[in-house]
């Protein structure tokens, strides 16, 4: 069904040119309405002459108008735009067409009322509007002069609309369920009832769903949809879900059924536009209240263009800061409010939900946004694929907005295991691989190969994706695993017997045992030979001929000793032994050798940070 919103100056004669059309009146039922009883509070519904169904969303009252309009997030195909012919261009009808303009609603038809007592003044009302769209979407609008008393004009206003509406491409599956609640009651016998228009995906009775902020879950027990019972509903649609398994005062307006995953964003970047109207040029300094879906929150601005304040009519690319969590996608729309002036300041679009957490050297990013905010569903999605190379399918759907279907469409290397890989992905991964493997075994002509954990750090993808790529670049025997290490295929490492592996395996698990001060290597049935061939493989570190640790134990041990010397500035020996948890026979021969290979630095009594052992601290504090 196609959804028409209603705009224009408070008493223009919206809900009766509403009632006139329909025959349902908007306003209706307030004695329901004061009890909170009616579902389809503001909403009507009729079928125009080609046979279109439509509903028509009209709220009384300025303020519900701003948070109705948006309460459809992509769910408004059109205005019903509305001036009295008597009084013609009013502050509000401004105010609405700035707001029309930030939800991306630009089709519509004018509907210049009252003309039974406008007279004259109709002419004049009519060439006002014109003055004032001009340069908007609505600027070509057609205009038609109705009288809801008379009834002169509605038939022709009934074409206007069903021609504008027409011309609109086919719906389509457009995302996961996603209904922003405008209102929540308690019917005797039935439980919690919540309303709101459901702007995407497919609810059924039975389905289990997830309210948020609080991710409570809830079963759908019946649903309603312009006073019928359904069994199920797509979007875009109104809809009245009665919900078990929730208390009703845990669900505030503003909150958001969704039934998969989601990310909820604080902060998010965006596409800011300043009102046309504005007196001020727009600042990121400012007490805001944004408003998105029935949601409402306080929020700060701050633009990543090198401006200080946006001139009315112009835009910049911003991230905005929310007090309260919100499920926004990229295209959601959005309108900013003053909260001195309690003005609309600003509006826009969603971008990305998950921007990065520091922006030093944005620029980069800032190419990034300006790529893709004209960028929509499958085409969008394929573009955040090829940014990160691989993401698991339901991450890509989050980050996208969009719903199984289009992200399926993307085009792909492969999918393993969930995980999409970009086209050209697994190519790029695996000479990433194989480049370091190369270099590896150039540095370390006798190591059996690669450590695993390194080999996987050198792809810098979801660890969960390392797993089912390795598996799959084995498969095809571009790299050899094996046990702890990586190879090229054709390196051949030192070669152990099945004895002296095995002797290996409970040596070093022995020495794991020991952590930082472990036996010497004659006790755990290590022969030189053998422990020296574990080093080659880099799978032992030796302090002395007759002391070792197992790789990772020594990796930790340089952690420890780097952030002690991070967080106190120097280290003496009994600090770093204390720090060890050690005895001075370890402590002093592994500072020895840290100050060889440039983890710390010796200087008199005390030791600080050698170049290796800034890189480490770097990359700690990431
Ligand atoms: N004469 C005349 N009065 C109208 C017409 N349409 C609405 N009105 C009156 O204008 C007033 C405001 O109408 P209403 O529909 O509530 O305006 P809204 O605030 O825009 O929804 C009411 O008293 C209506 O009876 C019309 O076409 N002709
Ligand atoms: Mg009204």
């Amino acid at each position: 069904m196609r959804v028409v919103g209603t705009a224009g100056h408070v008493d223009h004669g919206k809900s009766t040119l509403v009632q006139a059309l329909t025959g349902i009146d908007p306003d209706r039922f307030d004695e329901e309405k004061r009890r909170g009883l009616t579902i389809d509070l503001g909403f009507a519904w009729y079928t125009l002459p080609s046979g279109l169904p439509i509903g028509i969303v009209d709220v009384p009252g300025h303020e519900r108008f701003i948070r109705n309009m948006l309460a459809g997030v992509g769910a408004i195909d059109a205005v019903l735009f509305v001036v009295a012919a008597d009084e013609g261009w009013m502050p509000q009808s401004a105010e609405h067409l700035q707001i029309l303009d930030f939800l991306g609603v630009d089709r519509g038809v004018v509907a210049l009322t009252k003309t039974d007592i406008a007279g004259e003044l109709a002419d004049a009302a009519e060439d006002d509007v014109r003055e004032h769209l001009r340069g908007t979407a609505l600027e070509d609008a057609p205009m038609v002069r109705v009288s809801a008393k008379t009834g002169d004009g509605l038939d022709e206003l009934s074409e206007a609309l069903d021609e504008a509406l027409r011309a609109l491409p086919d719906e389509e599956e457009t995302g996961r369920v996603r209904l922003f609640i405008d209102r929540s009651f308690t019917i005797t016998g039935a439980g919690a009832v919540v309303t709101g228009t459901l702007s995407a995906g497919r609810i059924t009775v039975g389905d289990e769903v997830t309210i948020l902020p609080d991710k409570r879950r809830a079963r759908v027990r019946s649903l309603q949809t312009h006073g019928e019972q359904v069994q199920t509903a797509e979007a875009p649609r109104r809809l009245a879900v009665n919900l078990v398994g929730i208390d009703r005062r845990l669900i505030h307006r503003g909150d958001v059924i969704v039934c998969d995953p989601w990310i909820l964003a604080d902060r998010f970047a965006a596409r800011l536009f300043a009102a046309r109207e504005l007196r001020h040029p727009l600042k990121q300094k400012g007490a805001y209240e944004l408003f998105v879906g029935t949601a409402q929150t306080r929020c700060r601005l701050r633009f990543l263009e090198e401006v200080d304040e946006l001139a009315p009519g112009s835009s910049a690319l911003a991230i905005i800061s929310t007090d309260l969590a919100l499920p926004v996608i990229p295209h959601d729309r959005f309108v900013i409010r003053d909260v001195g002036r309690w003005e609309t300041v600003a509006g826009g679009y969603v971008i990305d939900q998950d921007p990065p957490k520091r922006l030093s050297g944005a620029d980069s990013y800032l190419d990034d946004l300006r790529a893709r905010e004209g960028l929509h569903g499958t085409v969008l999605a394929e573009w955040i694929l090829q940014r990160d190379l691989v993401m698991d399918q339901e991450r890509l759907m989050m980050l996208a907005g969009t719903g199984p279907r289009q992200v399926g469409k993307a085009r792909l290397d492969m999918m393993v295991d969930g995980f999409y890989f970009a086209r050209g992905s697994r190519e790029m991964l695996e000479r990433r691989l194989t480049d370091a493997l190369a270099a590896y075994h150039e540095a370390h002509p006798l190591a059996a190969g690669m450590p695993l954990s390194e080999a996987k750090d050198v792809l810098g993808i979801d660890a969960c994706a390392v797993e089912a790529l390795f598996a799959e670049i084995e498969e095809h025997r571009g790299v050899d695993v094996d046990g702890n290490v990586v190879r090229l295929p054709g390196h051949s490492g030192p070669e152990l017997t099945v004895a002296e592996r095995n002797a290996a395996n409970r040596a070093l698990r022995m020495l794991r045992d020991a952590d930082a001060s472990p036996p010497e290597l004659d006790n755990v049935g290590l022969s030189q030979q053998l422990a020296r061939a574990l080093e080659r493989a880099g799978e032992l570190v030796f302090l002395t001929p007759s002391i070792a640790y197992p790789s990772d134990i020594w990796s930790d041990i340089e952690h420890r000793v780097v952030g002690f010397i991070t967080d106190n500035g120097s280290a003496t020996v009994s600090q770093i032994r204390d720090t060890i948890g050690t005895t001075r026979k370890y402590a002093v021969p592994l500072l020895e050798k840290l100050d060889a290979t440039g983890v710390t630095r010796r200087k008199g009594d005390v030791r600080d940070l050698g170049p290796r052992g800034r890189d480490l601290a770097a990359k700690i504090a990431n």
